[in-house]
């Protein structure tokens, strides 16, 4: 009979923590962090090591300075990389403090009953290892290598992947597509036939005209963007912001377009209706590289700014005359893609209306607007060809979500709960890299699957939220620890950047490139993992392009030349876009085949019911989701988010900046924590807003502990893009309950 598989909080551990304190003082790993020493300790390093950050995904390039006594004393940026040049954000800074937070995961743990009750007991690596390859294999037998599938997020996932691919399986996700990007990615390539990526190849520095639609550049601190931002606004270019919040780069925009939440698609076919009606798009590119103008023309012709006015609350001069900014300014114009865009279940057809625009204005292809991307290309260190796998992410989808082009992680959780009569049934997960339950917005569903699982396996640094569901826990050493792939980001130019172990590995913890091993040798793959050092891949990769491992050890990245001249179309020149036609589609008969909306629509969505405010959120410039809000270095900067709330909503509730209340949803969930009040004129009436990733309930993260609500709780309203998956966020409503929840934060601190 299975045993129910109970949330366990890792504080529950007895002898584990009684260990690991004394192994933390033979190491000596009491020392101070790097935000004190930077005050008290004099001590100079003498040693530098390259390294690129893993506190985002930007991958910033960066060395770390180590000091005679081994202890890393800072993080710089690496002048030659063209992703940060040379300056590291704030988080990228404060990455020292994962190395030397005392809450870290510090041994491989297991899940086990003591006293009717589970908790989790101490565990070696080699008795780990092999309690995972016995059940891997025990599960491979009876339903398939396919029936193990990775969620991950970073480094960590390609090792992973290549262990899961060695052994047969590519059920293998990650929350970056389905909760973040992938509208984006699936309403880019149904117009240009090309997805957006990661880094975007968004042209700021040159150009003349940014819109952003709910993409806050300066909160959300992508490094060399936001440094090309800042120098885009120093050069005079038009920067148009749309956003129910003033957020930082509203402040700095010529227009702030405080649009009412869940009617951008309006405002964006006005957009098109005045640039079609006033014959100001760019006639001789969508004349040479595009299809559907006539069909988009009949389409628009009756979204007036008038009539999106009335839905926006957007005036209608101001409508057009930004539109007409946008025309002035083509094709060195650039209407942002934004980045995390699940908001309302139709963002696919949101960003492709973004995509339509681009193609209106010509900026796909051109100076100041999106230029073409260059990769260094790194081949995979030798080994066997993979198993082919009998099933993989597309048959989980069972059909549904025809557009998604990458796997869709709710549909994993989906195939994980063994009621749900699943064709493709999934019976074990690794988890690297990812916290779950404050990624993705179904917790009641996955507290399903996690009963149903055969195997849950967790490999992160912290002791966050999700190992608390793991069968085992093993404990990854911090990017500043390892080795990990060659960088090799697709950008302007090509670069190979190197990260290398600035320091041994602390306690227990290990590499995630070793653990991958070691579980393959368990399993009989040796021939995938044919190197005793992870040195020894990198070195190889190196020499297949014609480097060596010493001139990146003195260099930390090297900048490659483009295989193709320019990162520009030529005007002169055809293009083959990879669609249907072979053009940038304005009409899809691929999506109308397949019975959606050919060119996008509004719809109205729910409004908010009386006394409730639409709940939107989004990033802090010294925080990255969950990760960060533990750190020493960060909490120290911010340590708890607060509720954005606009001033007649206060007073009508009784709110005062600087206290406390909790928020209640529209299916009476409430925050498990109380947050503070910020009174502001700076966000609209109708809505609330909060910063994503704090609010946790691990008391082992002593500093993340109770500080701020956490979003994701509140999520429980989440609408599924019918195209590709992408779980819509934003149709949640908060109410306040503000009685007791200063004096209870007042109690508790
Ligand atoms: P984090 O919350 O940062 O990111 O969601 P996640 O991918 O879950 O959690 C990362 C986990 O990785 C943490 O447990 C951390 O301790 C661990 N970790 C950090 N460094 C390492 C490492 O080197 N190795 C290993 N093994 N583990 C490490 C992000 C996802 O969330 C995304 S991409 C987006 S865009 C969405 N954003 C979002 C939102 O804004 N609001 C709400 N409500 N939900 C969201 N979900 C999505
Ligand atoms: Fe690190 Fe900041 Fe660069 Fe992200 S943008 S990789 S956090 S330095």
């Amino acid at each position: 009979m299975k045993t129910r598989r109970e949330f366990i909080k890792i504080s529950a551990l007895g002898i584990g923590a009684a260990a690991i304190a004394s192994q933390s003082n033979r190491w000596g790993f009491g020392l101070p962090l790097y935000a004190d020493e930077n005050k008290s300790n004099k001590s100079k390093a003498t040693k530098l090591t390259p390294t690129y950050c893993e506190v985002c995904f930007w991958k910033c390039a960066a060395w770390a300075h180590i000091n005679d006594n081994g202890k890393i004393l800072k993080l710089t940026g690496n002048a030659n990389d063209p992703q940060c040049n040379g300056r590291l954000c704030p988080r990228g800074t404060g990455g020292v403090g994962m190395v030397y937070d005392d809450d870290r995961l510090k041994t491989p743990l297991i899940r086990v009953v003591e006293n009717g009750k589970q908790t989790y007991r101490e565990a070696s690596w080699p008795e780990a290892l092999d309690y995972i390859a016995e059940k891997m294999k025990e599960i491979a037998a009876k339903n398939g290598p396919e029936s193990i599938a990775l969620f991950n997020h970073g480094s960590a996932g390609g090792h992973f992947t290549h262990l899961l691919k060695s052994f047969g399986s590519s059920t293998i996700t990650a929350p970056s597509f389905a909760q973040c990007r992938g509208p984006r990615e699936t309403g880019f390539e149904t117009t240009f036939g090309a997805q957006v990526g990661s880094p975007e190849p968004t042209d700021i520095r040159d150009t003349r005209c940014l819109v952003l639609i709910g993409s806050h550049i300066g909160e959300n601190m992508h490094n060399a963007q936001v440094q090309e931002f800042s120098d885009a606004v120093d050069k005079g270019a038009t920067i148009i912001t749309v956003d129910p919040r003033l957020s930082i780069a509203a402040n700095k925009s010529k227009y702030w377009l405080p649009i009412k939440p869940a009617t951008d698609i309006a405002l964006l076919l006005s957009w098109i209706h005045v640039l079609i009606d006033e014959e100001i798009y760019n006639k001789e590119y969508v004349a040479k590289h595009t299809m559907g103008l006539d069909q988009l023309k009949v389409h628009v012709s009756t979204f007036t700014p008038e009539w999106a006015y009335g839905i926006t609350n957007i005036k209608p001069s101001v409508i057009r005359q930004t539109a007409r900014e946008m025309a002035d300014a083509a094709p060195s114009v650039l209407i942002h893609p934004g980045r995390h865009v699940t908001w309302y279940g139709d963002d696919a057809q949101r960003s492709r209306a973004i995509a339509i625009l681009n193609g209106l204005l010509g900026s796909w292809g051109a100076r100041g607007g999106f230029f073409m991307k260059a990769s260094a290309g790194i081949p995979d260190f030798p080994h066997p060809e993979y198993p082919k796998p009998k099933w993989s992410w597309p048959e989980v989808l069972n059909g549904k979500y025809p557009f998604a082009s990458m796997s869709v992680s709710n549909t994993f959780i989906e195939a994980s709960i063994s009621s749900n009569d699943n064709k493709y049934p999934i019976k074990a997960w690794f988890v690297a890299g990812t916290n779950l339950p404050v990624a993705i917005p179904m917790m009641s569903q996955m507290q399903k699957a996690l009963q149903d699982l055969e195997l849950v396996v967790v490999v992160d640094t912290m002791p966050t939220e999700v190992t608390g569901f793991a069968d085992v826990v093993l404990p990854e050493c911090t990017y500043l620890e390892r080795h990990d792939d060659l960088r090799d980001v697709p950008h302007r130019v090509p670069t190979i950047a190197l990260r290398e172990p600035a320091i041994e590995p602390m306690w227990e913890s290990k590499p995630a490139w070793w653990i991958a091993k070691q579980i393959g040798e368990r399993l009989g793959l040796h021939d995938y993992f044919k190197y005793e050092d992870f040195e020894e891949v990198i070195s190889w990769q190196l020499q297949q392009k014609g480097l060596t491992l010493a001139e990146l050890k003195s260099k930390g990245i090297v900048v490659l030349p483009r295989h193709n001249e320019s990162p520009y179309l030529d005007p002169k020149e055809d293009y083959h876009f990879n669609t249907p036609s072979g053009k940038v589609e304005f009409y899809s008969s691929a999506l109308a085949s397949a019975g959606f909306d050919p060119i996008p629509v509004y719809t109205p969505h729910p409004e908010p019911e009386d006394g409730f405010y639409r709940l939107i959120y989004g990033r802090a410039p010294m925080h990255t989701f969950s990760r960060t809000a533990n750190n020493p270095n960060l909490t120290d900067l911010m340590d708890e988010n607060s509720v954005w709330v606009h001033p007649k909503v206060a007073s009508l509730w009784g709110l005062e900046e600087g206290k406390y209340t909790y928020l209640r949803n529209q299916d009476g969930i409430t925050s498990n924590f109380p947050i503070k009040v910020r009174v502001t004129e700076r966000i609209r009436w109708d809505s609330v807003y909060m910063v994503h990733g704090f609010g946790h309930n691990q008391k082992e993260l002593s500093r993340a502990f109770g500080k701020g609500a956490n979003d994701t709780q509140l999520i429980t309203n989440v609408m599924i893009d019918p195209m590709m998956g992408g779980t819509g966020m934003r149709g949640n409503f908060v109410t306040f309950t503000a009685t007791g929840a200063t004096e209870e934060k007042e109690a508790a601190l």
